[in-house]
């Protein structure tokens, strides 16, 4: 699979989509889930292409991967969720419904949340 420069986080990235960016540094971006499932819902993507975290984790520096973890402990701590709690989720693939093929971590909080997975339907 090949990255597909028109998927939305790109045009974000790009500046072509318009979103209130709550952190920004040369390795990441984080900004508001469009449909937030808790009352912290934010996105944290790397500025490189990668479609996803396995293709993250093997393609991507040791820079890029260091600067994105980082920028993601930094989010959780502007957003206040430390001392609350909170979760990250990075999905990949069709079984987790990933559905933006740019890779990104959720970072869920500001309620209690199930046990890791809903049920099974
Ligand atoms: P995932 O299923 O992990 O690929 O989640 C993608 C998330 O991206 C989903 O929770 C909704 C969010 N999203 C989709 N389009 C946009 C957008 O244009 N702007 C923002 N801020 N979020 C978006």
């Amino acid at each position: 699979m090949t990255y597909d420069d028109n998927n939305i986080f790109a045009k974000i990235l790009r500046g072509e989509l318009p979103t209130k960016k709550i952190y920004e540094d040369e390795y990441a971006l984080a900004f508001p889930d469009i449909s937030p499932q808790a009352p912290v819902h934010v996105l944290v993507i790397p500025k490189g292409k990668y479609i996803s975290a396995t293709d993250f984790g093997a393609k991507a520096s040791p820079t890029e991967i260091t600067g994105f973890y980082r920028a993601l402990s930094h989010v959780a701590k502007l957003l206040n969720v430390e001392a609350s709690g909170y979760r990250i989720i990075c999905n990949a693939g069709p079984d987790s419904q990933q559905m933006v093929p740019h890779f990104h971590a959720h970072i869920l909080g500001g309620r209690k949340m199930g046990h890791i997975l809903a049920p099974k339907d």
